[in-house]
């Protein structure tokens, strides 16, 4: 199919059939172990975020068990966690992180 006239007087339309890929949160989980200041660190390094951002966003999964660290497609979302739990496994911190379609 073309967009345009087809000797008809008809014109007919197509949408290209790009997709806009399916969005992934990336959820961190309190722990009672992990240190504030690392986790400060991760959302910083991983998530780009700046120290106030992950201030807050370290004392909300404190506080309330989970929160977000941002929205990304699948792969990028899978690397960062990978990412996270390898630096905290080095690091003998059990903090998690998961995904979850937004
Ligand atoms: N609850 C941890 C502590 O008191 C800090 C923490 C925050 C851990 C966010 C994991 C996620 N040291």
């Amino acid at each position: 199919k073309q967009n345009g006239d087809n000797q008809t007087g008809v014109v007919i339309k197509t949408r290209p059939k790009t997709k806009k890929p399916s969005m992934y949160k990336v959820l961190m989980l309190n722990d009672d172990y992990t240190p504030m200041e690392f986790v400060v660190h991760v959302l910083e390094h991983f998530f780009n975020k700046s120290r106030e951002d992950a201030t807050r966003i370290m004392l909300h999964v404190h506080t309330r068990g989970v929160g977000i660290c941002g929205v990304y497609t699948y792969e990028v979302a899978e690397t960062k966690v990978t990412q996270v739990m390898d630096l905290a496994r080095q690091n003998q911190h059990p903090l998690q992180c998961t995904i979850e379609k937004d």
